[in-house]
């Protein structure tokens, strides 16, 4: 027999993705570069529904149906390259290659524009969801033509997650839209990250609540508006106590943040399309700054902090902590819509915001319970920013106050919160009628003259800042 879909790179992501694919009835071509681990998946599950092993990359192409569906899911970057290299003369007109893995959006306009010189459909697809979305449903993001997810859709559909019968993928638009949507979920999902470790860090530091009791507080919270994933997990870790020193196992965690990337490649993109992405950043930064440990050390002996620490009343600083964590991730989400809105609009890619909401609400890592309300506000609102769509306006209005006094507490008690301050500056600086920019601009025209326009009339005007400071019109 022929095989539906075939998967090269059968890693943790690979494996799981082709078990899930079996799973729900397709037959599934298997191949590796080592074959050992075809072979032990073949072992351990091969029970589970129709696999076709393959130990050559020749004998893999040859045992799929066509047109063939390749999924690529082996380490972004040249390794991915490698493999469609070794695939290309293998295959035919109008096969459909699809790489799952976490490619950069550029890497993957690049291969597809490659591909389609060879009359061959090349998918960017986004993949959420760690190992275990993989293998019960993740939430995936392709990208390419309409034509390939016309026959990849439906199979895709089928193994994603699904939220009130509706499954988290789509197909998101041409080229690199997928993986760029992919991107963005991830810099959301660092923000997301950040801001609960800020929040579980003002708790400890400003109340003094143990690991124990955080984890209760994480878990009645997560019963509300911030019902999520992340929450959840949150709840989980700050409960878990080490087995072999019988602390906490937060406390035996070095507190050096790692990254692979994706928050990077998230911020450098978000500079290039002038959108400020500035929780994302913040979070991004905050995970370098905590892996300087020379820094640290020398800053630790250096700086002063501040003499007295204000004192917080338990019940009123924790409803405090839980609205400005609300209200700042609304800021990084409405941050990160923006992103995607300016990409579309950049690389015409026809991105639904909405639907973008639909298939984050179950199989990835941020799913939560307040996308649903953000796939209505974009389905109905289409708003200028999310910060205004009615629900999150009277969400972050409620918790604004709440917001203000834990940004002003952290500043006075020495705790740092970059994710929580830089977003409730990005929502001032947002309502504020007058900014300094204009003072920017006038600095900009002294020194290079770079010109400004006028509040009164229209044109672009410079000042002769070095003559008798005549104003000419540019
Ligand atoms: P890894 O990212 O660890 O990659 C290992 C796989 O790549 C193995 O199958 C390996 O084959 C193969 N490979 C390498 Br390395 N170099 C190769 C080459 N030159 N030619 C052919 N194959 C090569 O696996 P993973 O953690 O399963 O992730 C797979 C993809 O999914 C990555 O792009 C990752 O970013 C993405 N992703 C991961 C997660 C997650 O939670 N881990 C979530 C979402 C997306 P070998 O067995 O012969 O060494």
């Amino acid at each position: 027999t022929q095989a539906q879909i075939g998967v090269t790179g059968l890693a943790v992501m690979g494996r799981n993705l082709a078990r899930n694919l079996a799973r729900n009835g397709f037959s599934v071509a298997l191949h590796n570069r080592t074959p050992a681990r075809t072979r032990s998946l073949v072992e351990e599950h091969g029970d589970e529904g129709v696999f076709v092993p393959a130990e050559s990359v020749a004998d893999f192409v040859a045992a799929l149906e066509r047109p063939r569906r390749i999924v690529i899911m082996v380490k972004a970057g040249g390794p991915t390259d490698a493999v469609i290299e070794e695939l290309i003369p293998l295959l035919d007109e109008g096969d459909i290659v699809i790489d799952c893995g976490n490619a950069h959006f550029a890497d993957t306009r690049r291969r597809e524009a490659a591909l389609r010189e060879h009359g061959l459909h090349f998918v960017g697809a986004g993949v959420s969801g760690g190992e275990e979305g993989a293998l019960l449903g993740p939430s995936i993001m392709p990208g390419g033509s309409k034509e390939s997810y016309a026959t990849l859709g439906p199979m895709f559909e089928k193994i994603a997650a699904q939220v009130d019968g509706t499954p988290c993928c789509v197909h998101v638009g041409p080229d690199g839209a997928g993986h760029f949507v992919k991107m963005v979920h991830n810099g959301i999902e660092y923000a997301d990250m950040q801001l609960i470790a800020e929040a579980y860090h003002l708790l400890r530091d400003g109340l003094g609540a143990s690991p124990k009791e955080l984890a209760q507080i994480f878990a009645e919270w997560n019963s509300g508006d911030l019902e999520s994933f992340l929450i959840e997990i949150t709840a989980e870790v700050l409960g878990h106590v080490d087995a072999a020193t019988g602390t906490a196992f937060v406390d035996v965690i070095v507190d050096q943040a790692e990254q692979k990337g994706t928050g990077r490649w998230t911020v450098q993109t978000a500079l290039d399309l002038g959108v400020p992405v500035t929780g994302i950043a913040e979070a991004t930064f905050a995970r370098a700054l905590s892996a300087h440990p020379e820094q640290r050390v020398a800053a630790q002996k250096a700086l002063p902090g501040p003499g007295s620490v204000p004192q917080a009343d338990r019940e009123t600083f924790v409803d405090d902590v839980r609205k400005a964590l609300y209200a700042s991730k609304v800021v990084a989400y409405a941050q990160g819509y923006d992103q995607m809105a300016a990409a579309s609009a950049e690389y015409g890619w026809d991105i639904d915001l909405g639907a973008m909401a639909t298939i984050w609400r179950g199989g990835c890592i941020i799913r939560a319970r307040f996308l649903d309300r953000i796939k209505e506000s974009y389905e109905h609102e289409r708003p200028e920013s999310l910060l205004v769509a009615p629900y999150f306006r009277d969400a972050v209005a409620e918790g604004q106050e709440s917001w203000r006094r834990i940004v002003a507490h952290a500043a006075k008690a020495g705790i740092p919160t970059p994710a929580f301050s830089s977003s409730l500056a990005y929502y001032d600086g947002l309502r504020t009628e007058r900014l300094p920019a204009s003072l920017i601009q006038g600095l900009r025209d002294f020194f290079g003259a770079h010109t400004y326009r006028r509040v009164d009339k229209e044109g672009t005007f410079h000042t002769m800042w070095s003559e008798d400071r005549r104003e000419v019109e540019a």
